[in-house]
């Protein structure tokens, strides 16, 4: 992190003198304790004042902004949903592609606007479904896609000139855009017709949501290529689709999400130009994705610093001539890691103030979450749920009545300019070190928002930050132990996957798709892709088409890039010292928790531990499958670190072999699986066979992250000693911990 500083001092504007003195007569304290009482500091670094006047905003610049006018902060439309409202685009996609594209289309018939595809983790990861590595994850947190003849059936009777559709796909992003093309082509529909968007966002795949493929010049080179391709073939396609939502997923605050997304966003565009296309060709072709959390006046703020910055960054840096070119436009999606296991319903509530955010920050398109995604896969019932929380905003509420509602109060105004200052300089950081791709490749960004995941979960453990009925006014059922459950979470009705039958029946798809190939022609289009792979003059989109309409598969095509390339692997540093100087001692105020146990007790703990033991416990958290979502294997790691454990950190997409062996010859006392995409009922019992196998019964295995409470006697069943669902503090589950492997060998 040399040379670079996360903190910015908060700007101070003072409170009015005449106010303070009523204040103070109210509280029935001094002016001094109204300030530091009052005036609360967010973990963007932000101080929030109490009351907000003209005195805290350039009035004169606030006053003559327009919705649709540069700098846009009001909206990119002069009419906003006055005129259109935002499209309702519910992420989704599992099992195979048929049960997927009947779920779309009940989902438009209900009202949806436009698709949105969720791909399985072997997708991502460019393993066909045949393939060992992903025995756990075919069709599980998303649609199996292996060749065109999936993508076909994914889209059949939905007409791709009229409905848009998003493909949240980065790793695999030239197989999937090629299938799509040709699926539509096939389906009667050319490719200047085609509008929708494609994720292709590889640098927060680096940073924080770990579904990369390939090494990062090779990654940076095919967007690129994209773009070119896109520009010349499908002119209405978005190219991308710039995404800070992962980042604040993974622990960011809005300042860092927005910074390093606006950050990513210019270098997209460099590379759009190093292509050799003109930012006005590459700009109007960009979108954005971000995440909307609780924080309710941040989160819109944000959206309208967003635009403010993009468009003065855009015209700063690039001077382009097509006015679309500064515009910011965005989907939002509703956060995920607000969502908790116990008392779900409260979920229902939290979605709705999220949506809210977004569509008063004015996005273009949004994804509300379903209640039930922090314990399984969302249901029939859950996603119905969803997509009408959105639908009650857009046609019973008003909201869409008036463009920019917040525009002009004083507050909003004054958190935009401090949210988009605070994002510049962050994004000048970036800037000193060359840009986002070097600043990704040096490792800072990703260690910053893992800080930040780290001191959010202090204060949350803390009870600072507050988290209704998990960790203030929690039910006597929900304690974090594993004997105790949920009934709420219990009652709800879990989608579940048959990962068996999909993925055999993905392997006799992907069998009859072999068989009946021209294989001739399909081994010559991996030959062209493999030399496009070494020759930078050649367009890699285009030698992708090739393959797909000769029916090579998705494995096949990463396969023979892979040849080339090689396969990214990431090194992994765990932050130290967050997670202990943000815990402030837990509360115990009226409705906290009170069970529990606080920081200082399992460090006195893990002392005990080290002088009966003659070492520290030591434990390897472990990533099996291709499940790369490693926020909760962060915080674990590097708050078990403060809390005195000896923490080894496994390699992402391990198998359960290797992490048995990784386990054994570091002699671990215990191993905790972090599993967050559907894939342990798979992976967890074949890692318990491998300790057997290996007569390695005395570690410990621990299993946390998205476990839904109907699993938990099978798992324990094995020999699972604690499971931590979502909610748990590290305290307590390290204490769980402690005592796990306190108790005699089992074998
Ligand atoms: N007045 C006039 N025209 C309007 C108005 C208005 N008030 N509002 C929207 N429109 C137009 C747009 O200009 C656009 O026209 P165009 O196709 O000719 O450019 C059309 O209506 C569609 O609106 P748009 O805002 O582009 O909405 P979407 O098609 O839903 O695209 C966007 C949203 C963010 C740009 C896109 O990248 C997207 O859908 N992303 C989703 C990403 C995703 O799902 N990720 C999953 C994790």
């Amino acid at each position: 992190q040399a040379g670079h500083t996360m903190e910015k001092p908060p700007g101070e504007r003072p409170l009015p003198k005449q106010w303070l003195q009523v204040a103070a007569k109210e509280l029935k304290c001094s002016e001094e304790e109204v300030v530091k009482k009052l005036v609360l500091t967010y973990p963007e670094g932000i101080h929030v004042k109490p009351i907000y006047t003209a005195e805290d905003i350039d009035w004169d610049a606030v006053k003559s902004q327009l919705p649709g006018f540069y700098p846009f902060t009001r909206g990119i439309h002069a009419s906003m949903y006055t005129n259109k409202p935002w499209t309702i685009r519910q992420y989704a996609g599992f099992s195979t592609a048929e049960e997927s594209n009947r779920f779309y289309k009940q989902a438009l018939a209900a009202g949806q606007k436009g698709l949105s595809v969720a791909f399985d983790l072997a997708t991502h990861r460019g393993y066909d479904s045949d393939h060992p590595r992903v025995k756990g994850d075919v069709g599980m947190a998303g649609v199996a896609i292996d060749s065109v003849e999936d993508m076909k059936l994914l889209f059949d009777g939905i007409p791709l000139d009229q409905v848009t559709v998003s493909m949240t796909m980065n790793g695999a992003v030239l197989p999937v855009l090629a299938f799509y093309i040709v699926a539509a082509e096939e389906q009667g529909v050319a490719k200047e017709k085609l509008s929708g968007t494609i994720q292709n966002d590889i640098l927060k795949e680096f940073m924080v949501r770990n579904t990369f493929i390939f090494p990062p010049q090779p990654s940076m080179r095919t967007i690129g290529d994209i773009m070119q391709y896109c520009a010349q073939n499908m002119p209405k396609y978005n190219t991308i689709s710039v995404s800070g939502y992962h980042m604040q997923e993974a622990g960011a605050n809005a300042a860092l999400e927005l910074g390093f997304t606006i950050a990513d966003g210019i270098e997209y565009l460099r590379t759009g130009i190093q292509a050799g296309l003109s930012v006005d060709q590459v700009a109007p072709r960009v979108s954005f994705f971000f995440g909307i959390g609780m924080n309710f006046y941040v989160e819109i703020a944000k959206l309208r610093a967003a635009r403010k910055l993009w468009s003065k960054l855009v015209k700063e840096k690039f001077q382009p001539k097509n006015p679309k070119s500064l515009l910011l436009r965005t989907h939002c999606q509703t956060s995920g890691y607000s969502l908790t296991e116990q008392e779900p319903y409260n979920n229902v509530i939290r979605t709705t103030i999220e949506a809210l955010s977004a569509v008063l920050g004015g996005t273009q398109s949004l994804h509300t979450n379903s209640l039930d995604e922090a314990i399984a896969l969302p249901s029939a019932f859950s996603s119905r749920l969803a997509r009408n929380t959105q639908l009650i905003l857009q046609l019973e509420t008003g909201i869409p009545h008036v463009a920019d509602p917040w525009g002009g109060s004083f507050m909003m105004e004054a958190l935009t300019d401090e949210l988009a200052s605070r994002a510049e300089y962050i994004i000048q950081e970036v800037e000193k070190s060359g840009g986002m791709a070097k600043a990704v490749a040096q490792g800072w960004p990703k260690l910053w928002i893992e800080e930040s995941a780290a001191r959010k979960q202090a204060r949350i453990d803390s009870g600072e930050e507050v988290i209704v009925g998990v960790n203030k006014y929690r039910l006597e059922s929900s304690a974090s132990d594993t004997d105790s459950s949920n009934k709420q979470s219990e009652e709800l009705e879990i989608l579940k996957i048959d990962a068996q039958r999909v993925r055999d029946s993905q392997i006799d798809r992907i069998k009859q798709v072999k068989t009946s190939r021209d294989e001739e022609k399909a081994k010559q289009c991996l030959v062209e892709l493999e030399k496009a792979a070494k020759d930078p003059s050649k367009n890699l989109l285009e030698a992708s088409v090739n393959a797909a309409r000769a029916r090579c598969t998705l494995g096949e095509i990463c396969g023979a890039l892979e040849k080339v390339w090689g396969r990214h692997v990431p090194k992994d540093d765990v932050v130290s010292g967050a997670y202990r100087s943000s815990y402030r001692g837990m509360k115990k105020d009226a409705g906290a928790k009170q069970e529990g146990y606080d920081l200082e007790q399992v460090v006195q703990h893990v002392i005990q531990f080290e002088e009966r033991a003659g070492r520290r416990p030591r434990i390897l958290v472990a990533k099996m499958g291709q499940d790369g979502h490693d926020r909760g294997a962060k915080v674990i790691a590097s708050g078990f670190a403060d809390l005195g454990f000896d923490v080894d950190i496994g390699p992402l997409f391990s198998t359960p072999q290797e992490v048995a062996k990784q386990a054994i010859e570091a002699d671990v006392h215990c191993i905790g699986v972090s599993s967050l995409a559907a894939a342990h009922l798979t992976l967890v019992p074949e890692l318990m066979e491998e300790l057997q196998k290996q007569s390695a019964t005395h570690i410990k295995v621990i299993v946390g992250g998205v476990i839904p409470y109907t699993d938990y006697d099978f798992l324990k069943k094995i020999g699972i000693k604690v499971i931590c669902g979502p909610g748990t503090r590290i305290p307590d589950a390290a204490m769980q911990v402690l005592k796990a492997i306190e108790e005699e060998p089992t074998n």
